[in-house]
């Protein structure tokens, strides 16, 4: 027997229990370790009936992740799958009644394996879900041919194709579970089983087919929820991979269909796409691992909350706090400034509310969250500060020394600067160590990115009550250095001077997007600028000036500042680099914006052409992975995969291409140091390779380890 699966008799019941922490992935030996086990309880005489539960916090979490990646070839694939198949209509053929006891998560694997027991039952708190698609695969065990048989075509193809988990109640009201137990699960799932075995019941959820025998309805729906991706899918293949594998279950028996998703599986687990989102997995819970600071740093609790600045940021970050029901202090210079300010918070709430997503109720307690003030009584019952005025050094300074006095000596003390020096700040502030930036991106209520940036005095407790902050208002966080424009902002200008500078050598603004688009990320440079506001680029590009620095080296387009100078500053004013009508967010092709780049291209001297899509991409890539590298090289990011993730969840960089370095070492790191070299004989000097760049490219290496 596995030492990861336990065997017990318990009430003339085999309690099978599966003990793999933290979260009983089904790691080399557990699958095996459930079907001997499953065996034996069939063979045993003083058992009658069967029970599969997990040990800890949680039933099982899906596969081991970390397997796939020993999978090279389609035929290992599918010889891999034909094993795990095997074993689950093992299972399914128990003599005795197999009763799948669920707490915590059954997930990909971990459902599958559920529902090739004859029965499911759970506690209330517990969530189901085939989230593969979340790593760019398939269900691969069966649960396309399973699910469908169990909660019908449309509900199965909602779960396979958004990963998205769903919760008890709703599982028991699908045909997923039998029962939702309350009180002990053990007990509950052992009463269930010893009823079925006294009924001599024995259910196998291949042979069902009531949910699946309309296949005209079935078709339909496959139909519409491939149109329906289209819209949303991004360029990820994996969730239409899922539709054609639950198709596969009306059209095709149950061994074909399996074999169909096994096809389908192979096609998806030896993807670039798969490789991506598996590397962002990982990605996303090392984020969140400091090399010096321990994980039992202790973190403070934070309950009460104040900002300053009730303007774009202010505003989503004051909602941020709401949301994760913290009380929040709201501050501008005068009531005008913040009526405005809650009045876009107010609009923001009802367009939650018209799309269903909060009740009247859940709005309101939200809102009475939100305590706009002029003045800075109340901050001393604040845990932390959190400041969002316009992006001037000396007035951030001047409201860090206001706020040091007006909070509790031990409140953490935090910026949202988008660029300038943390170092500044905590130098007025009479207490460096709580001095911390934190870094929310637009519209702070809903980009999941904070980026904690880490002063020179920044203590160990700020950074990890930062990290556990993240977690509780549902972002995030990333520990990054400070620099100018830390990580995230200090590599967008090398994204936006390519973007400007393909716009003045002959791209459209709407050209330059719909390539950017079409790589995946949800809107392109000028899209994104109009909603941050070209205003906040402006005031970056002046301070900047003001000391002498650009943001990137090279040259450096005028158009910008034009269209600031013209009061364009984006959606905020109803014309950026688009025009929009009254109201609507709609992006309108703007020509005056193009005579304007004409003209500064004129004015360069610049021969304007026509530029390929792949061309845009090649360069706007290539500036991100090469600053990316002289980032890490200059220590601002620990870890290359944390640029990624700063890149997926700051900016909507696709999942699907894994973030910008592992984008770059899937195009090879030699192919990007000579895209550097050949547009730096091509355009300037400007471009020059970073030496971190040079030398993995030279050693045949990539950002990630070995080459994906
Ligand atoms: N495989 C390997 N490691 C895993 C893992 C998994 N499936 N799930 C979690 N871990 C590690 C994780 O890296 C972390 O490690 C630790 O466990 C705690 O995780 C055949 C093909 C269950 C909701 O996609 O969504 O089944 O950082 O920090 O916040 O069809 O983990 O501590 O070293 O996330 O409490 C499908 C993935 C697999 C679920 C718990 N399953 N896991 O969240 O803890 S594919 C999934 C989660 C599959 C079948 C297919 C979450 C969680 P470390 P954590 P958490
Ligand atoms: P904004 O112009 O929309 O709002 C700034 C607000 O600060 C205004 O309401 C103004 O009245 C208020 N303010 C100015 N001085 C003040 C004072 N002394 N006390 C109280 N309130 C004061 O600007 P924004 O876009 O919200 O940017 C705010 C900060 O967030 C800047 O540092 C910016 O760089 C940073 N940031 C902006 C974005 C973005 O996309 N807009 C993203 C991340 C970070």
């Amino acid at each position: 027997m596995s030492p990861l699966v336990r065997y017990e008799i318990r009430d003339r019941v085999a309690v099978v229990t599966i003990d793999n922490p933290p979260v009983n992935a089904l790691s080399a030996g557990v699958m095996e370790g459930i079907s001997d086990a499953v065996e034996r309880g069939d063979d045993d005489a003083d058992a009658d009936a069967i029970v599969l539960i997990g040990a800890g916090t949680t039933f099982i979490a899906g596969a081991d992740i970390n397997i796939f990646k020993e999978l090279k070839t389609r035929e290992q694939s599918i010889e891999r799958s034909q094993a795990v198949h095997a074993r689950l209509k093992q299972l399914e053929d128990a003599g005795k009644p197999l009763v799948a006891a669920i707490h915590g998560h059954a997930l990909g694997g971990g459902l599958e394996f559920a529902m090739a027991c004859h029965y499911r039952v759970a506690v209330a708190t517990a969530r189901v879900g085939q989230p593969e698609v979340q790593l760019g695969i398939i269900p691969g065990a069966g649960g396309t041919q399973r699910l469908p048989r169990l909660c019908g075509v449309p509900l199965a193809l909602d779960m396979c194709t958004d990963g998205k988990m769903i919760t008890a109640a709703r599982a028991k009201q699908a045909g997923i579970l039998d029962a939702v137990i309350d009180g002990d699960l053990l007990e509950g799932a052992i009463s269930f089983a010893r009823a079925r075995e006294v009924a001599k019941e024995r259910r196998r959820t291949r042979d069902l087919q009531d949910k699946i025998r309309d296949r005209d309805a079935g078709l339909a729906a496959c139909q519409a929820i491939r149109t329906r991706l289209l819209g949303v899918s991004r360029g990820a293949r994996a969730p239409f991979a899922a539709v054609d594998a639950i198709e596969a279950c009306i059209t095709l028996d149950f061994d074909a269909g399996s074999r169909r998703e096994m096809e389908l599986f192979a096609e998806c687990v030896l993807s670039t796409e798969s490789l991506a989102m598996r590397h962002l997995f990982f990605a996303e819970r090392e984020v969140a691992k400091i090399p010096d600071v321990p994980k039992d740093t202790p973190a403070r609790a934070i309950t009460r909350a104040a900002v300053v600045g009730a303007g774009t940021m202010g505003g989503g970050i004051a909602m941020a706090y709401a949301n994760a029901g913290i009380p929040v202090l709201l501050k501008d210079v005068d009531l005008a400034s913040l009526a405005r300010g809650m009045s876009v918070i107010r609009k923001n709430y009802e367009s939650t509310l018209s799309k269903g997503k909060i009740t009247p109720e859940a709005l309101s307690q939200t809102l009475a969250l939100i305590t706009p003030t002029t003045s800075y009584d109340g901050f001393a019952d604040a845990d932390i500060v959190v400041e969002a005025v316009f992006e001037n050094l000396d007035l951030k300074k001047g409201v860090f020394a206001e706020i040091a006095k007006a909070a509790r000596p031990d409140a953490i003390l935090a910026s949202n600067t988008s660029t300038l020096d943390i170092d500044e700040f905590a130098a007025v502030s009479g207490r460096p160590a709580q001095v911390v930036g934190h870094h929310f991106f637009s519209p702070a209520n809903v980009m999941k990115l904070l980026e904690i940036v880490r002063g020179r005095s920044t203590s160990k407790e700020v950074v990890a009550t930062s990290l556990k902050l993240a977690k509780q208002l549902n972002k995030v966080g990333v520990v990054v250095g400070n620099c100018f424009g830390f990580v995230a902002n200090r590599m967008l200008a090398y994204y936006m001077r390519e973007a400007y500078l393909l716009l003045e050598e002959g791209a459209s603004v709407s050209q330059i997007d719909s390539a950017i688009i079409d790589f995946g990320y949800p809107v392109g440079p000028f899209g994104m600028q109009d909603i941050a506001g070209i205003d906040v680029g402006w005031r970056i590009r002046q301070y900047l000036k003001s000391v002498g620095k650009t943001r990137a080296e090279g040259p450096q387009s005028a158009v910008p500042d034009r269209l600031y100078e013209m009061g364009r500053y984006g959606q905020k004013t109803g014309a950026g680099w688009y025009r929009y009508e009254p109201g609507s967010r709609t992006r309108i092709p703007d020509p005056i914006v193009e005579d304007i780049a004409a003209e500064e291209a004129a004015k360069r001297g610049i021969i304007r052409h026509a530029i390929s899509d792949e061309d845009i991409i090649a360069r706007i890539m290539t500036a991100l992975a090469n600053e990316g590298a002289q980032v890490l090289a200059d220590g601002y990011a620990i870890r290359a995969s944390d640029i990624d993730v700063v890149y997926v969840h700051g900016f909507g960089f696709p999942r699907h291409r894994g973030g910008p370095m592992f984008y770059a070492d899937t195009v090879g790191l030699r192919t990007v140091l000579a895209r550097v070299n050949e547009y730096r004989d091509q355009y300037g000097d400007y471009w020059q390779p970073s030496p971190l760049l040079e030398k993995l490219a030279r050693e045949g290496r990539a950002f990630h380890g070995d080459t994906p």
